[in-house]
C-alpha cells in the first residue's frame, strides 16, 4: 500500500512537470512566431538607419555625375595681356558700309554684349555713347570698336544713350543716365564715356579701369597728336563704378558744347584722385570730320558754372538726374536707351 501510493504521487508530480514543459513550449513557440510575423513589416529602426545612409549615399553620387556633366570646367582668367592685340591698325571709314556688314561680322555679339568663350575676362566693362543725330559716325564706331574689344578680351556691352526731342544737347546728363541704366542690366566694374566720332588707332589703348580714373585720349588726328592742354579730360575716359559714384558722377547742368570734360576732371580733383593717361603712342585716335551740330551752341555758361563745381558737386549729378526713359531697344549690336532729358531751367 505504502508503494503504491509513492508511486502515485511521483506520477501526479510528473503530470505537472510535462504540463509546465507543455505550457513553456508553447509560449516559446508564440514568441518565435510572432517576431517572425512581425519583421518583414516593421524593421528595427537600426535597420532603418542603415538603409537610409546608403540609400543617400546613392543619391549623392549621382547628384555628382550630373553634376559634372552639366558645369562646363571652370574657365580660366583671360592673360593680363591679350595674346589676340594687333598694335596700331589701319582704320577704315567707307561710305559703303551697311550696319547689316557690321551685324554679320559680329555674330558673337549678342544685345550688344560679348564675353570671350576661352577665358573668363578681368573686367566687365560698359562702354557709354552720348547720341543724337550722328548715325554715321555710329556705324564706324560699331565697326572699329566690336572687334577692338573683343582682342582686348573683355566682357563688355556698348549703350548708346539717344536724347529724344531737339531741345540743347547735353553730353554730361546722357552719361549719367548710362551708367545707371547700364547698371540695372549687371554690375558692371567699369565705365567707358564715349564720344561717337572718336574712333581708337591701337589696341594696346586698353578699355579697362585703373586704380585711378583715365584718360584714354593723348591725341587725335587734328590736333597732331598732342594733349590739348593740361588737365584736359574729354572724348574718351575711363572710370571704375567706384570712382564715378565717388565723384557723384557728371554734372547735369552743362547744356550746349563744353565745360562738362573740365567740371568732372575738378570732382576727380576734389577727391583727391590723379588722372592717370596711357602713352602718347598708344592713346592716339582718329575724330570722323564734322561740323558744330545745331542744338549744342557753345555754352556761355560754362566758366561760372566750373567755378561753382567745389560748392555744388555734391547735390548736382547722378543724385539728382531727372530724366523719363522712353525705350530701351537690344539691337544686336548695341542696347539703344532713348530718354527724354527735360531742357535748361531760365
Ligand atoms: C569735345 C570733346 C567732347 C566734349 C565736347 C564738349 C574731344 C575729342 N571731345 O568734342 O568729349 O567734351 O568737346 O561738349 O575733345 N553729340 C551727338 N549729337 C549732337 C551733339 C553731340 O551725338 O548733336 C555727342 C557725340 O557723341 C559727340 C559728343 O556728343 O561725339 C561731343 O560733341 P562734339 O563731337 O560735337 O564735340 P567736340 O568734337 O568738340
Ligand atoms: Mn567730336
Amino acid at each position: 500500500m505504502g508503494y503504491c501510493s509513492s508511486i502515485r504521487k511521483i506520477s501526479r508530480k510528473s503530470k505537472y512537470v510535462i504540463l509546465l514543459i507543455l505550457v513553456l513550449s508553447l509560449l516559446a513557440w508564440i514568441a518565435i512566431f510572432s517576431r517572425d510575423m512581425v519583421k518583414p513589416i516593421y524593421p528595427t529602426t537600426q535597420q532603418t538607419h542603415v538603409k537610409e545612409e546608403s540609400q543617400r549615399k546613392e543619391v549623392d553620387l549621382q547628384i555628382e555625375a550630373a553634376n559634372e556633366i552639366n558645369t562646363p570646367p571652370q574657365k580660366t582668367k583671360c592673360p593680363q595681356v591679350s595674346p589676340l592685340l594687333l598694335g596700331a591698325v589701319k582704320l577704315s571709314f567707307e561710305s559703303s558700309l551697311k550696319l547689316k556688314d557690321v551685324e554679320k561680322d559680329n555674330e558673337e555679339v549678342n544685345e550688344g554684349e560679348y564675353k570671350p568663350s576661352d577665358c573668363t575676362a578681368r573686367q566687365s566693362v560698359a562702354i557709354l555713347i552720348p547720341h543724337r543725330n550722328r548715325e554715321r559716325h555710329l556705324l564706324y564706331l560699331l565697326h572699329h570698336l566690336h572687334p577692338f574689344l573683343q582682342r582686348q578680351q573683355l566682357h563688355y556691352a556698348i549703350y548708346v544713350i539717344q536724347q529724344a526731342g531737339d531741345v540743347t544737347f547735353n553730353r554730361a546728363k546722357l552719361l549719367n543716365i548710362g551708367y545707371l541704366e547700364a547698371l540695372k542690366d549687371y554690375n558692371w566694374d567699369c565705365f567707358i564715356f564715349h564720344d561717337v566720332d572718336l574712333v581708337p588707332e591701337n589696341d594696346h589703348n586698353l578699355y579697362v579701369c585703373d586704380t585711378q580714373p583715365k584718360h584714354l585720349v593723348v591725341g587725335r588726328n587734328a590736333t597732331g597728336y598732342r594733349l590739348r592742354y593740361k588737365g584736359y579730360f574729354g572724348g574718351v575716359t575711363a572710370l571704375s563704378r567706384d570712382q564715378f559714384f565717388k565723384v557723384n558722377g557728371f554734372s547735369n547742368a552743362y547744356w550746349g558744347w563744353g565745360g562738362e570734360d573740365d567740371d568732372l576732371r575738378i570732382r576727380v580733383e576734389l577727391q583727391k584722385m590723379k588722372i592717370v593717361r596711357p602713352p602718347k603712342n598708344v592713346a592716339r585716335y582718329t575724330m570722323v570730320f564734322h561740323k558744330r551740330d545745331s542744338g549744342n551752341e557753345v555754352n556761355r555758361d560754362r566758366m561760372r558754372l566750373l567755378g561753382r563745381t567745389p560748392q555744388s558737386w555734391r547735390k548736382d549729378g547722378l543724385n539728382s538726374c531727372s530724366y523719363k526713359t522712353l525705350s530701351v531697344e537690344r539691337m544686336p549690336l548695341y542696347v539703344n536707351v532713348t530718354v527724354d532729358i527735360g531742357k535748361r531751367l531760365s
